[in-house]
């Protein structure tokens, strides 16, 4: 049984302003107030001004049922326009509440109502699409109780709600990074790092590799462009330790969102295993982990079984490892366990910078195609000749020819040393028919046993078709267990039936670091044409991050069907995280008619320019209606 603790319960009636919740038979109607405020946010490290709902940040649990219809009465007491969009929420365009989109947006002092029905269950959470009063804290979680039971058991749930709060705003953050893209990069390489790497590496190699990185107007630790921030958990900073109770043997949920505007998180909590139950708000096939990552936008529920009268610290790392979230389940109030230290820094690699992009799965070597910088220039993919003579054997028998390390600049670095180098070819299967046609245990047991790279010395890692082979950024658990992947996520149950899709977009994820500009297909929004789609489609969107950076990238109003190889399993997500030098797919049923927004989810990528207008055209007439809010700029 579901049991709600008491103190939540009280929580949210009272933070929500509940006026009334009519039940009648099983339509029920729910009407809520919410304000948007001023308010002071303290993470324990500062004190800050900032935004927040119902007088607070982060704002109310909003918790609704399954089939309700809701009225959600928000009064803007800012001295500028705001807007609350309801994050993963399928609902009425009218309804999703992005400015110059869905609607012109909530100006000071005004009270726009929104009205829709409940038609999902999971967990989500709520936030201002309005300039940068998310960051500067204006988001909110959202449960939503099924119709029906769940299909596992839970004795009692927390929202775990992340958040990186700054000291800085938004809009300063904004102009800093404008000013200076590596402004608020503390983990920049030194040259006592280079000399470290000269006698590694030999002079010439490391030289190479700035060379490269230097080509790039990247560094090897652009992992985190805005650090100096404080984790939060539900409010609250480290040293401020949320804590959850729990009676030893219960079976705790805890419903995990990422409500950064820029920080990936690495989640653990020591001496417990978490089984991951639903993502992003859809229910998934249960899988025991001991780590997961968490995009920012991303929920992820997990339940975890304290057996023993003791706390157990709630532990998650940055990305970047910069910084952490600290919380604490216990027993009772007062009680700690061990905080665990930062881990080590992870570098970027060549792989993640691309260098596989010219690489065609369909002849399984290295093409000669030269690869778009995101400065324009081009870089060429020739010289392969220092691993031509290495050849790796595939489960299929095919083979795969070694690719060389091509620089920028066109020269090339030699194979020996490679101490921070990447293995230049992937195992991401870019090409469709070698997907379907390799099942990713497969994929699995080729990069542990298949491919020895003894000559990449302890750089070779087990292999993930959603990182780049050899990324830096590749996870792994802190106690070496078992740490998440998209490739075990298989949905519970199918929302939609398996089809082909009817057509493919390609969306190359496109920025130049050095101006701080990001885009997509290398146009900015501001200059971009809105992506038509036509009611009743089946859209196969391909993301090529051809940038240094993941991007997480969310599609409003529609499911995004991730594409891990699972077929009709497939988990249905709303946010789809694209690691560098790696290519994703995602389908879309197209079902839902008007306009909505599309963008990466990091606050400063999607307001310079990562971010689209999706227009689907057709449909119901009555849900269509398009053409009643008009595009007013941006
Ligand atoms: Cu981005």
């Amino acid at each position: 049984m579901i049991t709600i603790t008491r103190q939540y319960v009280v929580g949210a009636v009272m933070g929500l302003g509940l006026v009334a919740a009519l039940g009648s038979g099983s339509a029920q109607a729910g009407e809520y107030n919410i304000t948007i405020d001023p308010v002071t946010i303290d993470t324990g490290d500062f004190t800050r001004s900032g935004v927040g709902f119902n007088g607070a940040s982060p704002g109310p649990v909003l918790r609704f049922k399954e089939g309700e219809n809701v009225t959600i009465n928000v009064t803007n007491n800012l001295s500028e326009d705001s807007s609350i969009h309801w994050h993963g929420l399928i609902l009425p365009f009218q309804q999703d509440g992005v400015p110059n989109i869905s609607y012109p947006g909530i100006k000071s002092g005004e009270t726009f109502t929104y009205n829709f029905p409940i038609k999902q269950s999971g967990t989500y959470w709520f936030h201002s699409h309005s300039g940068f009063q998310e960051p500067d804290g204006a988001y909110g979680a959202i449960v939503i109780e099924p119709k029906e039971r769940e299909p596992y058991r839970y004795d009692r749930e927390y929202v775990v709600q992340l958040a990186d709060a700054h000291p800085h705003s938004g809009n300063r953050i904004m102009r800093n990074l404008k000013m200076m893209a590596d402004y608020y990069n503390r983990k920049q390489q030194t040259v006592f790092d280079f000399f470290k790497d000269s006698e590694k590496m030999g002079l010439g190699a490391a030289l190479s590799d700035r060379m490269a990185w230097g080509d790039m107007r990247m560094m090897a630790t652009d992992i985190e462009d805005l650090q100096g921030f404080t984790p939060l958990i539900n409010g609250k900073g480290p040293d401020q330790n949320w804590t959850g109770l729990f009676k030893p043997g219960e079976r705790v949920r805890l419903r995990f969102i990422n409500s950064s505007a820029m920080t990936y998180f690495d989640i653990r909590i020591p001496g417990l295993k978490m089984t991951v139950v639903q993502a992003d708000g859809n229910n998934v096939q249960p899988v025991s982990v001991d780590e997961f990552r968490i995009a920012v936008a991303e929920t992820y529920d997990v339940i975890v079984r304290p057996a023993e009268d003791k706390a157990y610290t709630i532990f998650a790392e940055s990305m970047g490892r910069t910084a952490y979230a600290r919380g604490t389940l216990a027993p009772r109030e007062g009680l700690t366990a061990e905080v665990p230290d930062l881990r080590k820094s992870p570098l970027l690699t060549m792989a993640d910078m691309g260098m596989s992009h010219g690489m065609d799965h369909g002849a399984m070597a290295m093409g000669s195609a030269t690869h778009e910088m995101p400065d324009g220039s081009s870089m060429s993919g020739a010289a392969h000749d220092a691993h031509s003579s290495t050849t790796h054997k595939m489960p299929d028998g095919s083979e795969m020819k070694g690719a060389g390390h091509a620089v920028p600049d066109g020269s090339q670095m030699q194979g020996a040393e490679h101490q921070g180098m990447a293995q230049g070819g992937r195992h991401q299967m870019s090409d469709d028919a070698m997907m379907k046609g390799m099942d990713h245990s497969a994929q699995g047991a080729m990069a542990q046993s298949g491919m020895d790279h003894s000559m990449h010395g302890g750089m070779a890692k087990e292999a993930d078709s959603f990182y780049a082979f050899n990324s830096g950024l590749m996870p792994s658990a802190a106690n070496g267990g078992k740490f998440l992947s998209y490739n075990d996520l298989k949905a519970q149950k199918p929302l939609y039936k398996q089809r082909p899709p009817t057509r493919e977009i390609e969306l190359r994820l496109t920025g130049n670091m050095e101006r701080y500009i990001w885009s997509i297909n290398g146009v900015k929004f501001k200059d971009a044409e809105p992506i038509r789609l036509k009611y009743g489609e089946r859209v196969r969107f391909k993301f090529v991050n051809e940038t240094m950076m993941t991007h997480p990238m969310h599609l409003h109003g529609m499911w995004s069907i991730l594409d891990n190889g699972n077929g009709k399993w497939n988990p249905i997500k709303h946010v789809v995280s694209v690691s560098p030098g790696t290519t994703v797919y995602m389908e879309t049923e197209v079902d839902a008619p008007g306009q909505w927004a599309f963008h990466c989810h990091l606050s400063y990528h999607a307001d310079t320019g990562m971010f689209r207008k999706v227009v689907v055209e057709g449909g119901p007439k009555e849900q269509a209606d398009a053409s009643a809010v008009r595009h007013e700029g941006h």
